[in-house]
């Protein structure tokens, strides 16, 4: 690294953004203004490496298109038309509306936030114990990850899992629902490293992806079938004996449950179910089977469908039959997130809450905002507060969402770094720092180190914090709670519970270098003498508390909502299956704004095999029409046989305004839950393409 000159700094940073990776940064300020930013070279896990996104931050930061003042609509809502006002204008016209409606009833307030930063500070802090001691509605924080979450933790307890940095110690690796060269490209290093060292790779992926095609071997199910082939290699696995009985009779619960319920489930059975040859099935479950040191890298694509809870669930069994969890780097992996012990009640203070007795504490859930903000509830929700999300794009359903917005009687406020398409529905725009110029502490949920961000420049314009604009609004509405008024550093360095071992070392570690690992033996392998994190301590295949929920407590069958063979009427409408996975270039709708992303990404695709190409008259490069009874979008046909037949692929998430029609992929996907934990179901969708 080139020296700095006397008049620059150094500044250390995490990458604020939804990722599994969560880097470490180096921010380099000359005169106040950030010249350079590049990965920490020593932190092993960015180990001096940005992604493309974020190696171009500073191009976002000093960006012509930043919101650099509060506003007010003038326009109708949707439009976008704003006008200037001062913050103390905004902050009272906010207030005396929070005020108004918290008179009648405060649940009548909805926060809703995602990961624009997944800051501990600036993510889950103050904004918290805010709307807590406002009484607000609670917001369910389902749009991701919720489904798999649930079906990981009903099986194995916990988000735990193989450690990712030993990864290269696995003899075979099934990347599964992941594609880690576009989503978690810093983890994908770990398994190349592998490769190299003999391992053999399995995609499993509806999409021949670019992590793909640099796999030993690619299966391509059908999207949303993952449960029934994982149940078929549970199968195979028992009838052939390929078991770690030691293992299965220390460390589970409910076996012989599993073996009677998954004896039908043949590769047979499976084959129709997943587009899958029943031999490729049983060869791969035999493969698994062999290999005792073996991982499966999950990452969150097979949780999109009806069936995603089940699904993660069934694939979370498979390495307790095995007794892969005995062996570091093998195992399973979907999330190291449960490895931080984050004091969420010191960061939210659910505590605040003001009267529960006379205004039950009311959850609604994000996914479905536009259910939430049109179907009749007492209370109705009168204001909604958007900040670190977009859900205007990225939510499903769009025709229901922005009628939602678009209620004349709803006041909405949103806290934004540009005019996206929510902004356009606020009635208070406020401006947002970036990353560089606040403060916070990030976790990670693809590795164990606790990363720092310290501001590296004085805020653009006059943007402030998530955490100032709470601040701010609960003085004006005179809240006492000392709670509301830290500051950002108290914050921070309360947010993990001092009093356990995983942190010994890290205030230490955050301040010589701005990133500190986790106090846990390398190559932990949390499972490897049982420990598992459930009711009975060991892995669930059989699950009282699935059942306790009314669910079915073994492994199970959760077909897609949408698909030919489980909907055959919408099927004969609709019979195209489409996925939406995330764009290279983008992260969800972040950097789907910016000029070099849009014209990398060459504007919204559809991939579309060849033979649905000629069964509907298109070629190469066309505009088609995507289509079903929810709405419908504009793509480009790509003709490829990187899909199969009866699959779509339309990598995402754009701004709707910035297409073609002003919609994007979110107007035909449904708002429906999945079976466990209220997530969406975003590659779970049927649609017709037709020349537009
Ligand atoms: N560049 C980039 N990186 C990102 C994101 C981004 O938008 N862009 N998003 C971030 C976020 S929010 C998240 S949650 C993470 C993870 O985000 P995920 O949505 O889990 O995305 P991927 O890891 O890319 O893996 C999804 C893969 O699953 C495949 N898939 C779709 N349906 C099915 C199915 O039914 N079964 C199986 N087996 N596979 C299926 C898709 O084709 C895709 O290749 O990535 C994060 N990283
Ligand atoms: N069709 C389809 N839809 C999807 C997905 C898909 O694969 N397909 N993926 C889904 C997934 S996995 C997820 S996680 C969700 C993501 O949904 P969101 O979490 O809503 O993610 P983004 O679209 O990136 O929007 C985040 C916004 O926060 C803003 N922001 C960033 N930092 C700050 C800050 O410090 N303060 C404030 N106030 N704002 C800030 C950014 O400018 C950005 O506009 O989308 C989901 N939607
Ligand atoms: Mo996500």
């Amino acid at each position: 690294m080139p020296p700095s000159t006397p008049s620059e700094v150094r500044v250390r940073a995490a990458c604020p953004h939804d990722c599994p990776d969560t880097c470490a940064m180096e921010v380099t300020v000359a005169d106040g203004r950030a010249v350079r930013i590049r990965g920490a070279a020593d932190m092993p896990f960015t180990n001096g490496t940005l992604c493309t996104k974020v190696a171009h931050y500073l191009e976002r930061v000093y960006s012509e298109r930043r919101l650099l003042h509060p506003m007010k609509r003038v326009g109708r809502k949707g439009e976008g038309r704003f006008e200037r006002i001062s913050w103390d204008e905004a902050l009272d016209t906010i207030a005396a509306k929070y005020r108004e409606i918290a008179a009648e009833d405060p649940r009548a307030i909805l926060p809703y936030s995602y990961c624009g930063t997944m800051g501990l500070v600036q993510g889950e802090s103050l904004d918290r114990r805010f709307f807590h001691r406002l009484g607000a509605s609670l917001l369910e924080r389902t749009i991701c990850a919720t489904a798999g979450a649930h079906g990981w933790k009903a099986t194995v307890g916990a988000m735990l899992g193989a450690d990712p940095e030993a990864a290269s110690e696995a003899g075979l690796i099934l990347i599964w629902g992941a594609n880690p060269v576009v989503s978690n490209l810093h983890g994908w290093r770990h398994l190349q490293e592998a490769k190299r060292r003999g391992a053999r790779l399995v995609c499993i992926d509806p999409r021949r992806t670019d992590t793909a095609k640099k796999c030993d071997l690619h299966l391509a199910p059908l999207p949303g079938t993952d449960g029934a082939l994982a149940l078929a290699m549970m199968q195979v696995l028992i009838a052939e004996g390929l078991l770690d009985r030691e293992y299965i009779a220390r460390h589970t619960l409910g076996f012989d449950a599993l073996a009677v319920r998954v004896r039908a489930c043949t590769p047979e059975w499976a084959a129709p179910l997943t587009g899958l040859a029943a031999e490729a099935i049983r060869s791969l479950a035999i493969e698994y089977g062999r290999s005792a040191r073996s991982l499966i890298r999950l990452n969150y694509g097979l949780n999109r469908c009806a069936g995603g809870g089940m699904a993660v669930r069934n694939v979370a069994c498979l390495p307790a039959l095995t007794g892969a969890w005995r062996h570091p780097g093998c195992g399973a992996l979907l999330s190291t997130s449960g490895n931080f012990p984050v004091d969420v009640q010191a960061l939210a203070r659910p505590d605040l809450y003001p009267d529960a007795r006379r205004f039950p504490p009311r959850a609604l859930n994000m996914s479905f905002i536009g259910d939430v903000l049109l179907d009749s509830r007492d209370p109705p929700v009168r204001a909604i507060h958007v900040y670190n999300a977009n859900p205007v794009a990225v939510a499903p359903d769009s025709r229901r969402v922005r009628a939602g917005f678009a209620r004349e009687d709803l006041f909405c406020v949103v806290h934004e770094q540009f005019q996206t398409d929510t902004a356009d529905y606020a009635d208070i725009l406020l401006p947002a720092t970036s990353q560089l110029e606040h403060r916070d502490l990030h976790k990670a949920y693809g590795h164990p180190y606790v990363v720092d961000n310290r501001p590296a420049i004085a805020p653009l314009g006059e943007a402030r914090s998530n955490t100032a604009v709470f601040r701010a609004l609960a003085r004006r509405l005179g809240f006492a709670a000392a709670a509301l008024y830290e500051s950002d550093d108290a914050i921070a360095a309360a947010a993990f519970r001092a009093d356990d071992p995983r942190v010994a070392g890290l205030a230490e570690g955050l301040q010589a270098r701005g990133w500190a690992r986790l106090a846990l033996p390398a190559g932990h392998a949390p499972f490897a003498d049982g420990g598992f994190r459930t009711p009975s301590g060991k892995c669930e295949f059989f699950s009282a508390a699935l059942a306790h929920e009314g669910l079915d407590p073994l492994p199970a069958w959760h077909p897609p909502a949408e698909s030919v063979p489980s909907n055959p009427a919408l099927g004969a409408r609709y019979p195209l299956a489409l996925i939406t996975p995330p764009a290279r270039n983008f992260l969800n709708s972040t950097f789907a704004n910016q000029a070099r992303f849009l014209a990398d990404e060459g504007g919204p695709k559809l991939e579309i095999h060849p033979e649905d190409a000629v069964a509907r008259g298109v070629v190469e490069g066309m505009r088609l029409r995507i289509h079903n009874d929810r709405g419908d979008f504009i793509a480009r046909a790509v003709v490829t046989t990187d899909v199969r037949p009866g699959v779509v692929c339309s990598p995402s998430v754009w701004w709707p305004k910035l297409c073609e029609g002003g919609h994007n992929a979110n107007a035909v996907i449904a708002a429906r839950p999945t079976d466990m934990g209220g997530g969406p179901t975003f590659y779970d969708c049927l649609v017709e393409v037709e020349p537009a």
